[in-house]
């Protein structure tokens, strides 16, 4: 039992594995990752940075599956335990409100996250370039789409699992057309979902930890304890043979919270396996999906690794939290007003 509370539902059936003896980090990884492979489905060449969430007593998911004509788009997966997934080989077709098809030309890095009775998925999207696409669906075999949250150019937006003082609230990444080397998380919030406005600057890159130096996004949806909301985040350093993504956690204020209350300086995980380190991009760990089980302050995670596969990882709540207490670094200008 967790001593830190967390808010949020038990989830008594939540994958999980002790931590190995003697081993020192916060994050371990599952001792079978990864849990898809090359050419999971038909069409779909590779599946990695996806979304997972219960459902019904057991769970299901939004996959990123790349193509095999190199694009990127969204796919359902259901699973009894959270580890064996079966992918639907069809992807995702969304219908505006009105039931018109409106198909993104490609999508990636999909969240999930349920408020009140409906599931909503944010991802990137083209619109003139990457921007944020949301919708929703109330049982993964509808989906309806939104207008775009955002406008170009813009990644990683993550919705806040319910509404803060009568605001629904995304993070979001404003980036360029291409693989940006610049990046900090900013804060937006809404009425209705629609109307996007009183932007914030959450948190920037760099600080003395290089592995955050180039940039950094939000991660999984924020885990809502009374310490604050728990932020996993991905950062990533330019190295002669490229960029190489690592990811560490955040405390964000609860009220209020484009204000970091503690960040870590260090990295949780960075690509250490063949199967972070080897495959179609190398060395990259991005975190996009982690469910908590608010009686234990079990964390089970879900990255892509070397965008190629599907990678699964735990920690505690307790544990994490301590630690980036323990260690934190808040890097000038995180705690400006946004003005
Ligand atoms: C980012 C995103 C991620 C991807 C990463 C590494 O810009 O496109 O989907 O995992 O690059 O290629």
């Amino acid at each position: 039992m967790g001593k830190i509370k967390v808010v949020g539902e038990p989830l008594k059936n939540i994958p999980w594995q002790e931590k190995p003896e003697n081993y020192e980090g916060v994050i371990w990884r599952y001792d079978k990752n990864p849990l898809t492979g090359w050419n999971p489905t038909k069409s779909i060449a590779r599946i990695f940075n996806s979304a997972v969430v219960p459902f019904n007593g057991e769970f299901v998911g939004v996959f990123r599956g790349d193509h095999k004509d190199g694009k990127a788009r969204l796919h359902v997966g259901w699973s009894k335990d959270g580890i064996n997934w079966e992918i639907e080989d069809e992807e995702i077709i969304w219908r505006d409100e009105k039931g018109e098809i409106y198909q993104p030309n490609y999508a990636y890095d999909p969240r999930v996250v349920k408020i009140e009775d409906r599931f909503y998925i944010t991802w990137c999207t083209d619109f003139y370039g990457p921007t944020i696409g949301i919708g929703y669906t109330k049982d993964f075999k509808e989906f309806i789409r939104m207008e775009n949250a955002f406008l170009p150019y813009n990644r990683n937006g993550v919705l806040f699992p319910r509404k803060i003082k009568g605001n629904y609230v995304m993070l979001s990444r404003p980036s360029d057309t291409g693989h940006t080397p610049f990046g900090d998380i900013f804060l937006s919030e809404s009425k209705d979902l629609i109307y996007w406005g009183k932007h914030r600057r959450v948190m920037g890159r760099g600080g003395s930890g290089w592995w955050q130096s180039l940039k950094i996004g939000a991660g999984p949806i924020p885990i809502e304890t009374e310490e604050g909301w728990l932020l996993f985040y991905h950062g990533v350093v330019l190295t002669c043979n490229g960029y190489v993504y690592s990811f560490g956690a955040a405390i964000l204020d609860l009220d209020n919270p484009s204000q970091v209350l503690y960040r870590s300086r260090y990295y949780l995980l960075t690509p250490e396996r063949d199967y972070e380190t080897v495959g179609f991009v190398p060395n990259v760990v991005f975190p996009c999906a982690a469910l908590v089980d608010s009686e234990t302050g079990r964390i089970a995670i879900y990255y892509g690794s070397a965008d190629t596969y599907v990678s699964l990882a735990f920690a505690y709540v307790d544990e994490v939290i301590n630690f980036v207490k323990e260690n934190s670094e808040i890097v000038p200008g995180d705690r400006d007003e946004g003005r």
